[in-house]
């Protein structure tokens, strides 16, 4: 059974063969899937588009143009851009070096990719001119590429463009070093499940194992057409647009940011299949379904992808009911384990409504009771942890960080409270780490409470998710103001707002006389979310 005795789950999917040879990279890996004049990425807004083989092209022509410049295996290249048909160039030309590729959300303050830079050490930076700005301000002598030519201003540290380097013809000069599977590919930050954003280690390995359950979860052989709107910048979105889709062959259609019409006309334009998605965007498809309904041609669409948080049920039932040609297809999955974990990958699976479906090929499970520590069987409620060749090496030069959060035989503890079911669903039920998720994004409470404490009339706070039915949950606060202070609701709101990206903002404020604690110093969150959420 795929349960075993010492209640260890395995995955019920056919296991996926791993590419053998222990000198590869995930990029040549995803080249050797030839798709030659088919069409890889068109720009949604201005219908500029690559076909495979100019793709590969250009990334090796920025792959070489890099290596010019001097980065090397090893070497942190960090990519701050909204999605484009250009971002998946930089990440698989920084990757066929051996180089590290760190990505980092448009939205962020100056501040907040200061300290992405001081951790990841990046040589240089890919942006466009309109975020060049944030990149000066966050580390003025950080050298920039500019992914799109620069007609207002220039940068003094701007040194080429991307056009220019995806211009230079194949060098054979260059001395392809050896990229083994167990290098470094990708530096995305995430909170895990407690403490400030971390940087997460995964390797060339972990993205091709992504890669092989991407193939297996879409068999794309007629050809399909999917819409990126989710961000390229986090897991979600790169592990489908800039490596797993491309080795499967379909063609991308892209969108910078989310825009509804933009989303919707795109669909119809293109006559897109696929949409992948998070949760908040079908809230507001249900919410809209008539008039979306009314105003755009969907009948291309036949599946609709929903990842990165909780899906209510009423929701899907409310969906399904909207748009009953429209498959909900659920992927369940962390930044720790290189994307999906867990899904559902077609109409009956999907079926059991409010589960993250199948273990993902060569992925196991465990659901360990919080408070023995034992290892418990289907249908009982625990953390669940996972092991197989996706998940991350650790967090970067995190010891201690990576020690309580990846045990010894290579387990992952999630975070999230879960079952499996006689049959092999996960069902997601609760969320024990501290993470906080708006419309996706990942917002950790360490950080907002630290900022919090920096305020004056602040004596203590504590920060945690209150339940939204348009974004699934935002920051709130529980402030304990200093003696003889009279700090407003508003004031907290506006100091953090002043200084974090928006989607951190705190959206609400109480305060109260002290955070409760454990003996050891740690936030009671469950109280305070019981007592923000019984009123
Ligand atoms: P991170 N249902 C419930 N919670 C979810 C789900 C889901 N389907 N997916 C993610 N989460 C929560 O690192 C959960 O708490 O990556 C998990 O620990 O930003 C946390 O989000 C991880 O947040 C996909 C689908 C990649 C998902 C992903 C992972 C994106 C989230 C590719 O196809």
């Amino acid at each position: 059974g795929f349960c075993s005795s010492n209640s260890v789950f395995y995955s019920k999917r056919k296991p996926l063969p791993l590419p053998q040879n222990p000198s590869l990279d995930v990029t040549t890996f995803i080249s050797s899937h030839a798709h030659h004049g088919r069409i890889a990425f068109i720009d949604a807004a201005t219908g500029n588009h690559f076909t495979f083989h100019q793709l590969w092209r250009a990334v090796d022509a920025v792959a070489s143009s890099l290596y010019d410049i001097g980065i090397r295996k090893g070497n942190v290249v960090l990519l701050l851009s909204p999605n484009s048909i250009y971002f998946p160039v930089v990440c698989l030309a920084v990757m066929s070096l051996g180089a590290i590729i760190t990505t980092t959300n448009p939205l962020n303050t100056a501040a907040e990719i200061r300290k992405q830079i001081n951790d990841s050490k990046p040589r240089i930076a890919f942006t466009i001119p309109p975020l060049a700005s944030k990149i000066a301000a966050a580390s003025p002598s950080l050298p920039i590429i500019l992914m799109e030519a620069d007609t207002s201003s220039s940068f003094p540290s701007a040194v080429t463009t991307l056009s220019r380097m995806m211009e230079k013809e194949s060098s054979s000069s260059r001395v392809k070093e050896r990229v083994n599977q167990d290098d470094t590919a990708t530096l995305l930050y995430s909170s895990g499940t407690t403490g400030p954003s971390k940087g997460v280690v995964s390797s060339h390995l972990n993205l091709m194992a992504m890669v092989q359950i991407v193939l297996g979860r879409f068999n794309i052989e007629e050809g399909q057409t999917f819409i990126c709107t989710v961000p390229m910048f986090h897991i979600y979105g790169l592990v489908a647009f800039a490596t797993g889709l491309l080795a499967a062959g379909a063609t991308i259609v892209v969108l910078s940011k989310f825009e509804m019409h933009d989303m919707l006309s795109a669909i119809e334009r293109y006559k897109a299949t696929y949409l992948p998605l998070v949760p908040p965007i079908l809230v507001a498809m249900l919410n809209n379904a008539d008039a979306i309904k009314g105003k755009y041609d969907l009948r291309s669409l036949h599946s609709v992808l929903s990842g990165g948080a909780p899906l209510s049920k009423e929701v899907i039932e409310g969906f399904v009911e909207k748009y009953p040609n429209v498959t909900i297809l659920q992927g369940y999955g962390l930044t720790e384990s290189t994307g999906v974990g867990a899904s559902t990958d077609s109409l009956e699976e999907s079926r059991r409504y409010g589960t993250a479906g199948l273990l993902s090929p060569g992925t196991q499970a465990k659901i360990v009771d919080p408070d023995s520590g034992l290892a418990l069987p289907v249908n009982r409620t625990g953390e669940l942890w996972l092991r197989g060749p996706t998940i991350m090496k650790g967090y970067f030069s995190n010891e201690e960080a990576t020690a309580s959060t990846l045990d010894s035989e290579g387990w992952l503890r999630t975070g999230d409270v879960c079952f499996i079911d006689n049959d092999g669903f996960i069902f997601i039920v609760d969320r024990l780490k501290e993470l906080i998720k708006y419309k996706g994004y990942q917002v950790p409470p360490a950080e907002l409470e630290a900022l919090l404490l920096t305020h004056p009339d602040i004596a203590d706070a504590a920060v945690i998710p209150f339940p939204d039915k348009e974004a699934g949950q935002f920051p709130m606060a529980y402030v304990v103001r200093k003696a003889g202070s009279s700090i407003s609701e508003k004031e907290v709101m506006d100091f953090v707002a002043k200084q974090v990206a928006p989607y951190k903002r705190i959206r609400k404020v109480a305060f109260i006389s002290s955070v409760p604690k454990n003996p050891s110093g740690k936030i009671l969150r469950r109280d305070l979310i019981n007592l923000a959420t019984s009123k």
